[in-house]
């Protein structure tokens, strides 16, 4: 049996978080006076460690743990945890793929609907008193729309399932093509975005999708696009999205996921043409619980010396 200390680097879901401190001791770094203090204190006795998606760990904190053996993520984007440093030093990384992938692509459906139909502003529409001086402009629709999904993973994929019993045609973006896939192909972001009347991040973050979404394919988009991201802010030139939005050279934006969370840019949130979600693809009671499932299997496999559930490769 291992047993170490585990040093938790963001809150997790609540009923998860409860369980993993029954059953270990946790080190809550931010509730630390000094975290500096706290990691040094765990040097010779932390070998795990738990991050989320937006909350990882770098090389330079995982050298100050020299015993550390397991980051496991309360997420399935590792985009935060140094994994060069992981690899190269035997740690093992897991995950939470699967359990969060339907959540997450009937977010961005959502989103996009809310984003083409305009469902917010229909709702301030009625809550300010304007119907009664007249009926809401008509909008855009989803139907019989060219859908671009940039990223054709797990969560790509069911986007563009829901997206085609509205009539839509998909294409997609991607490192290289998949054999069976129906979908027509790009090997050019931008192209793809020429091509697209939508066009939906739904990549990995990293290094190789650090802004793939450039200000060249916003503005190939062009001013009746319609952009939305339930990936990573860093996927996406952000100065560029909110300058072509504002000057009506890109149509519309759906976003959950920004480039500096919580924060979001005030021009972003005084726009009517802009759908704002505060980072909730997976936030959902039941996806939590089974990510929380997750992170607690495979932390107890690496206790017990077994199998973990879902390593990253
Ligand atoms: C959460 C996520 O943001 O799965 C991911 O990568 O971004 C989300 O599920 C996060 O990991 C939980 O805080």
């Amino acid at each position: 049996m291992n047993e170490s200390p585990i040093l938790l680097m963001a809150p997790l879901h609540g009923p998860t978080q409860e369980k993993l401190e029954s059953r270990h001791t946790v080190h809550r770094l931010w509730e630390a006076p000094d975290a500096g203090a706290l990691i040094a204190s765990l040097a010779d006795t932390c070998r795990v460690v738990v991050t989320t998606g937006g909350k990882g760990i770098d090389a330079a904190t995982m050298a100050r743990l020299p015993k550390l053996a397991l980051v496991a993520c309360f997420g399935v984007g590792v985009d935060a945890i140094d994994l060069g440093y992981c690899r190269k030093h035997g740690v093992a990384v897991t995950n939470t793929p699967d359990v969060l992938t339907d959540e997450v692509a009937d977010l961005a459906l959502a989103l996009l609907l809310a984003t083409v139909r305009r469902i917010p502003y229909g709702d301030r529409f009625v809550r300010e008193g304007r119907w009664l001086k007249g009926g809401m402009p008509l909008t855009q629709s989803l139907r019989g729309r060219k859908v671009g999904i940039v990223g054709l993973g797990r969560i790509g994929a069911a986007i563009g399932r829901r997206c085609e019993p509205f009539g839509t045609t998909i294409g997609w973006h991607g490192p290289r093509a998949k054999p069976g896939v129906g979908w027509q192909y790009f090997d050019d972001v931008v192209e793809l975005a020429r091509w697209a009347d939508v066009l939906i991040a739904a990549c990995p973050g990293g290094p190789e999708t650090h802004r793939l979404i450039s200000r060249a394919a916003l503005e190939a988009l062009g001013p009746e696009g319609i952009f939305v991201n339930i990936a990573r802010g860093s996927v996406v030139d952000q100065a560029a999205l909110v300058e072509l939005l504002g000057k009506g050279k890109l149509g519309s934006a759906g976003l959950d996921v920004f480039d500096d969370e919580p924060n979001v840019p005030q021009a972003l949130i005084e726009m009517e043409n802009v759908v704002l979600q505060p980072h909730m693809g997976s936030a959902t009671h039941a996806t939590r619980t089974e990510m929380g499932r997750l992170v607690l299997e495979n932390v107890a496999a690496w206790s017990e010396g077994k199998p973990l559930v879902t390593p990253v490769a």
